[in-house]
């Protein structure tokens, strides 16, 4: 291997979240000489600055976790079967406290510039404690949920109350009692922290845009004699999430909802509706396929709004319209359709009556003035590349990958860009990321990071890159496989319509994490095929 010199390291991990922690943990175990930095005082990523009131995952608890050690697996306990986001923290803590990551993390350091050497091979970094840190290899772990974006509404300067984002929430109690509350949105942000809010405030309105589908989470405490089954059988229960499309663990019902009768259908989508979450959009393998199956889907999920909703004029601008159901990210919710039953909770339609400015006393509206204490953005996020994108990445002949990514994130796999040798992205556009359980994803980067990286070692390379024509390939394949799905047809983060100028592609992988995983394995098996590997540095 190239003799290394002393001010410089294996590898630069950003961030410490799930990711960053798994590559951390992984490549550290081979040798590797790793340092994470992270713009916050804590590990966690999105479980460190979502604290909002009602913040859960959504995927369950028991699959939202890192098969890597058993041991780990054994002695955590899961006390819902959707945690909420403090027991996340807790888990993700404890996973830092028990393999002691935290020494290799520089806390409260944000990346500001990453520079590509090409005579060298490695990367200059600057961070926003100062530098530079040489790494031969450079790991983005900084999420797709990580940029929050707060729109610019005309006076929001003059508001007088409190003002808060759902993904930069503070870590001081928020105290809603009497208040008049304002929540801007109604993603899953919105759609969580609706029902708990509504509960304490004296007044709550919803600022709601474009209606989107929500699924019933079917909350559950874990009993033990649960606990300890799953736990009897966990590497089962991995292998079953590892293998489904989604990474959830649900396998896809094998027939088309097309096949069955009315009256079967029902059943099988009423069974569904009641237990499943997320799993709701697998009781037919082609409800995110086919528009007729879909359709069917549509009409089912309005009955259930109907069924909750008392006021006819409240319950139809609540009712998703003009997109397939799941084309637009549904959420998964715990009563919040019934919360607009309530006396102190008012949905606002901004789409039909937009927000025109901030006043000292609240929002004003086309319609006209809410008197809020408290303003919410549940607003969402430049997703997928805003994180990844926001410092300065310079490849090749000073090429920015901003410049690079102008029509859209080009990638091969998802985990590497050409022009970009030796950085690697996870979990990130082009992989199946935001459209699984992101925890296995993610898992399978670490490792295939790991493998690429000590491969090169043993064969004393240190140049790895992404070819054109494979990256090329990958993106022609991630939209043809996009384009057999439902998914383009709404406005939605997966097409990068959630920001403003953003390139109008499909963002994720929609092939499903089992496909996605075989596509790692026999880029593995053919000498990792579709990357260029070299050697630079001349031999000592
Ligand atoms: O963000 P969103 P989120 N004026 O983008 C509205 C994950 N997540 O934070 O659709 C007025 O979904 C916007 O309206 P519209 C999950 O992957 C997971 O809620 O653009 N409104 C929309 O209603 C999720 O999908 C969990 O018309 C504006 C809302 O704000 C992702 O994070 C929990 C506006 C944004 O919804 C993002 O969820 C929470 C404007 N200018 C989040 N701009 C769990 O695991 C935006 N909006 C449970």
């Amino acid at each position: 291997m190239t003799k290394m010199p002393k001010d410089m390291i294996d590898v630069l991990i950003v961030g410490a979240g799930f990711a960053g922690l798994r590559a951390l943990y992984t490549l550290r175990k081979e040798g590797l000489n790793c340092r994470v930095i992270e713009a916050s005082d804590e590990v966690g990523g999105v479980w460190n600055y979502n604290r909002y009131p009602g913040a859960r995952c959504d995927v369950e608890s028991y699959d939202y976790s890192y098969g890597f050690s058993k041991e780990l697996e054994q002695e955590w306990r899961w006390t819902e079967r959707y945690a909420q986001q403090s027991e996340i923290l807790d888990y993700i803590r404890h996973v830092a406290d028990k393999f002691e990551l935290r020494k290799d993390i520089e806390f409260s350091t944000r990346l500001e510039s990453a520079t590509y050497n090409e005579a060298a091979a490695n990367w200059t970094v600057t961070t926003s404690r100062g530098g530079p840190i040489t790494a031969r290899f450079v790991v983005m772990a900084v999420g797709q949920l990580s940029k929050p974006k707060k729109p610019d509404f005309p006076g929001e300067a003059h508001f007088q109350g409190e003002v808060y984002h759902s993904a930069l929430w503070p870590r001081h109690p928020v105290d809603f009692i009497g208040k008049r509350v304002g929540i801007i949105g109604t993603g899953s942000s919105g759609v969580q922290m609706t029902p708990v809010i509504a509960e304490k405030a004296a007044h709550l309105c919803v600022f709601q845009r474009t209606a989107n589908y929500s699924i019933p989470a079917c909350h559950a405490h874990i009993s033990d004699a649960e606990d300890a089954a799953i736990k009897a059988d966990y590497p089962a229960r991995r292998e079953q999430a590892r293998n489904s499309p989604s990474g959830l663990g649900f396998i896809p019902n094998k027939k088309s909802l097309l096949e069955d009768p009315p009256d079967v259908r029902e059943q099988v989508l009423e069974r569904a509706w009641n237990r499943l979450g997320f799993g709701f959009a697998l009781a037919y393998h082609d409800i995110l396929l086919n528009e007729e199956a879909n359709d069917r889907v549509v009409e089912f999920v309005h009955r259930k709004i109907a069924e909750k909703v008392h006021d006819p004029v409240v319950r139809e601008k609540l009712t998703p319209r003009g997109f397939p159901f799941g084309a637009m990210r549904p959420s998964v919710d715990h009563r919040f359709y019934e919360a607009f039953n309530r006396d102190n909770v008012e949905l606002v339609d901004i789409k039909e009556h937009p927000i025109v400015e901030f006043t000292a006393n609240g929002i004003r509206t086309k319609a006209g003035e809410y008197p809020l204490d408290m303003i919410i953005f549940a607003t969402g996020f430049d997703v997928f590349t805003g994180s990844i994108l926001a410092p300065a990445i310079i490849g090749r002949g000073g090429v920015t990958l901003r410049e690079k990514w102008s029509d859209g994130p080009a990638n091969y796999l998802g985990l590497s860009t050409t022009g970009f040798p030796n950085l690697f992205i996870m979990v990130g556009p082009g992989s199946p990321s935001l459209l699984s359980n992101v925890l296995v994803s993610t898992e399978d980067h670490a490792d295939f990071i790991r493998d690429m990286i000590t491969d090169m070692n043993a064969r004393d390379l240190d140049e790895v890159e992404a070819r054109p024509d494979a990256e090329q390939k990958w993106v022609q394949h991630v939209n043809e496989r996009s384009q057999e799905t439902l998914y383009p047809k709404a406005r939605s983060y997966y097409m990068g319509d959630e920001v403003p100028g953003k390139p109008h592609v499909f963002m994720p992988y929609s092939g499903g994490v089992r496909g996605y995983r075989r596509i790692l394995h026999k880029v593995m098996e053919n000498q990792w095929e579709g990357f260029d590997m070299r050697k630079v540095n001349a031999p000592d």
